[in-house]
């Protein structure tokens, strides 16, 4: 691609959290989750209802993940033929088990990234220098927001439904005036330190289209401008969670950049990003009484020095 701008210069002049939650940090604004952000998501429960928003691994109808990674594949270990061979391992009292294996790009299903998943110039959320990121992340892994969790007021944008459509197609993008105005159609105010839950149905699409979903990929979702970013710095935001592979539009339609947002927004602000989640069912629920905040809670798998992990958020409505 030519005339691609570059981020150095595209986010020159974009706000930084580096140093706010001191020199050490490694969860960025999930610091604003405080005891009292995870009453006020607890005061958002009416019904109890409950709702998880991993997708299914190993889907028969396959894994949707961004180009060059695979969807896992799990292997069975030990089942009941082991037994059918003389070499099987034998237990007093005859017990038999069931063993199985999995091989996966951790950012290949519903996942949290690290904070130190993307950078530019040489540098990580924090200032933390990138090198630290060669074998495995020594700064800003995803093990730090294992350990934490997430919990906090969640709301519910249906971007889909606010457009008209059952899915948002291929490279449509939105800003913060149509969040804004997807928010008061639904009646709901996005308050500070408000985990934000963004449903565009785009993966429909993947299971539609078969292999045709990837030519030419571009998803849909977010696309960077500065007072989008300016946006999120002023309402505190702790967490962005979507239903597509990456979050934001693939390629910036106005700089020929590649996720913009996740830089601006995980690199230089610290908020967290959770993928690939499926909010059908939550937004069918949140459509049919028209109440679309609840309490979110997810705690992301601890891996040493992993760049993200699976997670199966819970949402209690
Ligand atoms: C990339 O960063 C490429 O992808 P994701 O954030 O979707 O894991």
């Amino acid at each position: 691609m030519t005339n691609v701008s570059d981020l150095t210069e595209i986010l020159a002049d974009a706000p930084k959290n580096w140093g706010k939650w001191g020199p050490d940090d490694e969860i960025g604004s999930l610091n604003y989750l405080t005891k009292d952000e995870v009453l006020r998501g607890v005061r958002s429960v009416v019904s109890g209802e409950v709702h998880t928003l991993q997708r299914l691994i190993g889907d028969p109808k396959g894994d949707p993940v961004f180009p060059g990674r695979e969807p896992a594949q799990r292997e069975m270990i030990l089942d009941e033929s082991t037994w059918d061979g003389e070499d099987a391992p034998q237990f007093p009292g005859g017990l038999h088990y069931a063993d199985d294996k999995l091989l996966a790009f951790l950012q290949g299903s519903t996942q949290y990234d690290a904070l130190g998943h993307v950078w530019y110039d040489g540098q990580l959320w924090n200032g933390y220098d990138a090198r630290t990121t060669i074998g495995g992340m020594e700064k800003a892994s995803v093990e730090p927001i294992g350990d934490r969790g997430v919990v906090g007021r969640g709301v519910l944008l249906d971007m889909a439904r606010h457009f008209g459509v059952d899915s948002i197609e291929s490279r449509r993008t939105f800003g913060r005036d149509d969040l804004l105005e997807c928010a008061e159609s639904q009646g709901v105010t996005i308050e500070k330190h408000d985990i934000l839950v963004i449903r565009t149905n785009h993966l429909q699409r993947f299971f539609d289209e078969g292999d045709a979903f990837y030519e030419d990929f571009c998803e849909p979702g977010l696309a960077y401008s500065p007072e989008l970013v300016e946006w999120f710095h002023d309402t505190e935001i702790p967490n962005l969670v979507t239903d597509t592979i990456a979050n934001e539009v693939t390629t910036d339609p106005n700089t020929g950049a590649s996720l913009i947002l996740h830089n601006a927004l995980m690199r230089n602000l610290g908020v967290v990003f959770t993928e690939i989640c499926d909010l059908e069912k939550l937004a069918a629920a949140c459509a049919a009484d028209n109440r679309w905040d609840f309490l979110y809670t997810a705690a992301p798998i601890k891996i040493h020095r992993a760049t993200g992990s699976p997670v199966n958020p819970v949402v209690i409505r």
